[in-house]
């Protein structure tokens, strides 16, 4: 007999602040380092500036207006039968920089209304609590998580959602994707270690040693936050996330192998392990010796790792990837990570390596090192959508991808994984992270908002709709 998806199977969607929200300065909102970004393109990319320039295009200012729409989005949401809803809380709309002392009572109340509503349908919540949402004032005076200092605003932080949604809020996420901050430009939004940078968010100068400095604030940060709720609010569960994104060796040659080996440690597991084990592994000190890094760390924090572990593991889940040992190979594939062409697979219009069988393995693998309930809470296919004459907008090629990915899905629970649930990115199109194009769309919603800030906001459903529908109905059965 099959094993299969578990009764309470968490179905849903996943969407962050900063890319749906806009109202980016409403009701005493301050900017975020995503508030902080330019549009670009696949080929043309975003920019970092330090100051809003008048006449350009900032696409979280408005998104897709969530702010003003969110009562009609949830209830699409509930009609497809969503059981969850991952979003993000807005740092800056509860603490406009960061570093105020009290809360700002219109921004706790947006959140209120959001998940009132989601009750009212039915659906929990998953909050992330930092999704690339960092006060920008946090970068122009402490040079993002680099500052110790970040650890104790982001503590308030924690203190005054968790005591405000209490009874609303079950399901917390610390970091989104934490080991962003492994890569030189993921860090640009993640670790926010770029005081004074202005330019392509591609180009940020790496600074591995504020990278790595912040990471270990960041992990100290996730572990106080962890333990406090649960000596406050035992019904609280608390979940990290991490932008899984298994790799492949090029070849069967051992040099191949061992390589990938180190970068599967680097980019996936060094943030894994500290925030389940609660202990930095043995081969992170090859890991800073790699990069010339020190890390700082304090009398105390070792403990506070150690008691701040977590309940639950999530990821992101779009592609794999190919390492070599000649680092001319690694340069094929992938918006965020270098790595090789996999001639066994076929790539998204911006370049992602589309590969279902990878989830399998990547929860396989993941579930052997830890054995503790996994979540996918991202997975999707940024395509290009068009809308028909009769309005209509047939993506079959998104239902083949996400159909693909949850029959590995199944396959990994049969082999035994705990999976709690799933929520595909972007189930409502919203503004990419990587690029900052609406083009780039996930969603089973279509939203007429366009590259160049245009469009009426009006959400229409896709083809897709029905079937994500359908596929919940049945739990994951009729695909
Ligand atoms: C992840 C982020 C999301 C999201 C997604 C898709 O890295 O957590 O915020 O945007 O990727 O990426 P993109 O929007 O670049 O297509």
């Amino acid at each position: 007999m099959m094993r299969t998806f578990r009764k309470d199977f968490l179905w849903g969607g996943a969407v962050a602040a900063n890319q749906l929200e806009g109202a980016w300065n409403v009701d005493g909102k301050g900017p975020s380092v995503s508030d902080m970004c330019t549009n670009g393109s696949h080929t043309t990319p975003k920019r970092l500036t330090t100051t809003i320039e008048e006449g350009t295009l900032y696409p979280s200012h408005e998104a897709i207006d969530f702010y003003h729409h969110y009562e009609e989005d949830i209830a699409l949401f509930a009609e497809m039968g969503f059981k969850v809803f991952r979003t993000s809380i807005n740092w800056t709309r509860i603490f406009p920089t960061g570093m105020e002392s009290e809360p700002n009572e219109a921004g706790l109340a947006f959140y209120d209304k959001v998940f009132d509503c989601c009750k009212k349908h039915g659906i929990e919540p998953l909050v992330t609590i930092s999704h690339y949402e960092l006060p920008y004032a946090l970068v122009e005076k402490y040079n993002g998580w680099e500052g110790r200092e970040l650890i104790e605003y982001f503590m308030n932080y924690c203190k005054a959602i968790f005591a405000r949604y209490e009874g609303k809020v079950k399901y917390w996420l610390t970091f989104n994707e934490i080991n962003a901050g492994t890569m030189p430009f993921g860090a640009v939004l993640s670790t926010g270690t770029v005081k004074g940078y202005s330019g392509p968010v591609t180009e940020v100068p790496d600074k591995p040693q504020e990278r790595y400095q912040a990471l270990h604030h960041q992990f100290v940060a996730s572990a106080l936050a962890v333990k406090y709720a649960h000596d406050n609010y035992p019904e609280y569960k608390m979940g990290n996330m991490i932008c899984f994104v298994t790799s492949y060796p090029a070849t069967c040659n051992p040099i191949d192998i061992v390589e990938n080996q180190a970068h599967m440690r680097e980019v996936n597991w060094y943030c894994s392990d500290v925030m389940v084990r609660g202990e930095y592994p043995a081969y992170a000190q090859s890991i800073w010796d790699k990069h010339g890094v020190t890390i700082k760390m304090e009398d105390g924090d070792a403990e506070i790792l150690k008691n701040g572990t977590v309940d639950f593991y999530t990821f992101s889940y779009y592609m794999s990837n190919v390492i070599s040992a000649n680092p001319d190979a690694n340069n094929g594939a992938g918006n965020l990570i270098a790595g090789g062409r996999n001639p066994y697979l076929e790539a998204s219009d911006w370049g992602w390596q589309i590969d279902p069988m990878g989830l399998r393995y990547s929860l396989n693998e993941i579930y052997d090192r830890y054995q503790i309930p996994l979540m996918v809470v991202e997975n999707g296919l940024g395509a290009r959508d068009e809308i028909e004459a009769d309005g209509s907008i047939n993506d079959d090629y998104r239902i083949d991808y996400l159909r693909k990915h949850i029959s590995e899905m199944k396959m990994a629970v049969n082999d035994g994984v705990d999976l709690m649930g799933y929520t595909p990115w972007g189930c409502i199109d919203l503004v990419s992270a990587s690029t900052g194009e609406m083009a780039k769309r996930y969603g089973f919603i279509y939203v007429e908002k366009y590259d160049d800030g245009t469009g009426t906001l009006a959400r229409r459903k896709k083809k897709s709709f029905d079937w994500y529908k359908q596929v919940i109905a049945t739990n994951g059965e009729d695909l």
